[in-house]
């Protein structure tokens, strides 16, 4: 056989091969890309994307360019080397044909040099490809312009040389087939905030994201010199560190490499984001393990060698990461993907690397920044002891709750009923509120709670001494059910939790303060849909011995037209309700509590969530939020409802 003939064969069999592979992709794409719903569209993009950072990981792009194009189509383009046009040693085509049109080609061509991409499943720019109506690719290399074009995966034009250029670079467009994919519209968020997280991870990289489908053309440019310590900075926006540089550590292994930058802020809640090849794993994985392990033990082998802990002392995990903000990133050859969703970490070699890393570095840099050791440690230590109280007090509960009904608090008022699909429970601000709703109540189906005045003093409250809080603790064991992971749903006493306070600043912050606690301790509940909050009349209207109600200024005026009727000259006297204390029982049976009249106010999970953040605000350490909100709020203090 000539040399001719040889190459020939090679390329026929190699397209055989080819039409069998891309073919299954398009038969099923999910396990290819996840998905053909929006994350599967948008995955399309990341698998390209993956391509020029890979380029820029080898050292030879610094910009990429990704554009939403007018008819959502997508264009990603780099300034790297271009893919290779040159005849693939093997295949007997193009390099740049084989990319695309051969399954799972990439990181099997251009030599050593090439790091496998990190897509979610492997794959690469072939795939695309084939869940491609169509897709053109402009490559500028060894001075020219190479232009090639497929559809659904199927070369239409070969590769041309259609001019001259002393660039170099890769440009792909592609538009996602409408036969595979449920939507074909880009979301410029999605798109954003995963590019971002390459911005981050890749320091110095430059990437544009640019969206010309509206009059108006969206454009966000990223760049960070800073890497992952400037994500670490970022993430700590307005919040107070705890010390001023981010820590920053990083090594190497034969297969793998690592990164981590931390920050303590004096924040109660952590925040993690792991990466590995580039991807988030928000399951964790053994990256996170090895990380949190060799904290654990540095703070804890500190703490003991400098007697800022007892002998048998010991911080937790929760304890040393009270507070902290990190970012880990690692990059290894073949990482496993493992659990639900295929995002946690499953290499059992990188913990250990991880942890020797972190335990090394970290020793070493609390040695050499004591003040900084410090006031981790402190805060830390502080965390433990906070948490060993939280924990008496819910096993003081436990007890309580576990004596039955004879351990119900003293202020309830319990109902007859025992069926908690047939009962409520009004939870009432204040004792003559209180008073009154138990007089005004049908108390066959309905109990009474009341609780304190005024509570939420504006001071620094740790999420855990709510826990031993003893205005909580009443609340607790009258429903029941628990609290935190010993919640427990089935247990609960009243199907019907009614949060009832005055619509003004006190009511408001009583409302904010159980809707946090339920949504952060007992969230099931508000999960479920039990939560409600009840409306009170805002407004009384009398007439001679007729008497009305109203919930807004608007119905009070059109009620007080009504109750005028013809006789223009009526007197009617309005007056506005200060508070439910002000309410003889009949008038709060009548407008708040009896179940064929009233109004109740279904909370939902966003409402709770809303509230939490009120709760962190009025909470937090800034006084400036704080105070801003405050006033802002007083102003319509009688409109603050959720
Ligand atoms: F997805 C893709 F493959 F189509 C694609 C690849 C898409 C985009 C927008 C860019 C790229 C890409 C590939 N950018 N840069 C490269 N580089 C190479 O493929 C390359 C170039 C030279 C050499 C070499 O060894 O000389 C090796 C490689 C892998």
């Amino acid at each position: 056989m000539s040399e001719i003939e040889k190459v020939q064969t090679a390329y026929d069999e190699s397209q055989i091969q080819v039409l069998e592979g891309l073919e299954a992709v398009r038969k099923r794409p999910g396990m290819y890309i996840g998905s053909t719903s929006e994350s599967g569209l948008h995955h399309l993009v990341y698998e390209i994307v993956d391509n020029s950072i890979d380029e820029a990981l080898a050292g030879f792009c610094t910009h990429i360019e990704v554009t939403i194009n007018k008819d959502n189509t997508i264009t990603v383009s780099d300034n790297g080397r271009g893919i290779p046009t040159g005849k693939h040693p093997k295949m007997g085509i193009s390099t740049l044909e084989v990319v695309f049109t051969v399954l799972h080609a990439g990181g099997k061509f251009g030599g050593g040099g090439y790091k496998v991409a990190g897509g979610l499943h492997g794959v690469g720019a072939s795939v695309v490809n084939a869940l491609s109506e169509w897709l053109s690719v402009k490559v500028c290399n060894e001075g020219k312009i190479h232009e090639m074009s497929f559809e659904k995966g199927k070369t239409v034009k070969p590769m041309q040389i259609t001019g001259d250029s002393d660039e170099t670079g890769t440009s792909v467009t592609f538009k996602p087939d409408g036969e595979i994919f449920d939507t074909l519209v880009f979301d410029y968020d999605t798109l954003f905030k995963r590019l971002r997280d390459q911005a981050f991870l890749n320091a110095g990289l430059r990437i544009t994201l640019t969206d010309l489908r509206s009059e108006e053309t969206r454009q966000d440019t990223m760049c960070y010199e800073g890497g992952i310590r400037e994500f670490v900075t970022y993430q700590n926006n307005g919040k107070n560190p705890l010390h001023e540089q981010v820590i920053y550590f990083d090594g190497k292994m034969e297969k793998a490499d690592a990164a981590i930058a931390l920050q303590y802020t004096d924040s109660y809640s952590e925040v993690f984001l792991s990466f590995a090849n580039n991807i988030r794993t928000p399951e964790g994985g053994m990256h996170e393990t090895g990380f949190k392990a060799a904290l654990t033990r540095v703070m804890n082998d500190y703490g003991h060698r400098f007697k800022l802990l007892k002998d048998d002392d010991k911080l937790s995990g929760d304890d040393v990461r009270e507070g902290l903000t990190c970012v880990i990133s690692v990059r290894l050859e073949e990482a496993q993907f493992e659990g639900q969703t295929k995002t946690k970490l499953g290499n059992a070699y990188i913990r250990t690397f991880v942890e020797g890393l972190v335990s090394e570095k970290l020793s070493a840099f609390f040695e050499e920044n004591p003040a900084v050791a410090k006031a981790i440690m402190e805060k830390a230590i502080l965390a433990a002891s906070a948490r060993e109280a939280a924990k008496r007090a819910r096993e003081n509960i436990r007890r309580k709750t576990a004596l039955g009904g004879a351990a119900m608090p003293d202020k309830l008022r319990d109902c007859n009923e025992n069926n908690p699909e047939l009962t409520e429970i009004y939870i009432v601000e204040g004792d003559s509120a209180g008073g009154s709703a138990t007089q005004g109540r049908d108390s066959r189906y309905q109990a009474i709670l009341p609780l304190w005045g005024k509570m939420l003093n504006v001071e620094k409250v740790r999420p855990d001494k709510i826990y031993g809080n003893d205005k909580l603790q009443p609340v607790i064991i009258a429903l029941g059910a628990g609290l935190g992971n010993e919640f427990d749903i089935s247990k609960l006493r009243y199907h019907k939790v009614v949060i009832m306070a005055d619509a003004d600043v006190d009511g408001s912050h009583i409302r904010t303060l159980l809707l946090t606690f339920f949504f952060r301790y007992m969230r099931p509940l508000i999960d479920g849909g039990y939560v409600y909050a009840a409306v009170p009349p805002l407004y009384k209207l009398k007439k001679g011995k007729e008497t009305r109600v109203a919930f807004s200024d608007e119905e009070r005026d059109a009620v007080s037209a009504e109750m005028r009727g013809d006789n223009e000259n009526a007197k009617i006297d309005i007056s506005r309700y200060k508070g439910l204390g002000e309410m003889n029982p009949e008038e709060l049976w009548e407008t708040t509590m009896d179940p064929g009249k009233r109004t109740l106010k279904k909370i939902t999970l966003e409402d709770a969530i809303l509230a939490d953040e009120t709760f962190s605000l009025l909470m937090g350490e800034k006084v400036e939020p704080r105070k801003e909100f405050i006033e802002k709020n007083a102003k319509y203090a009688v409109n603050l409802d959720f």
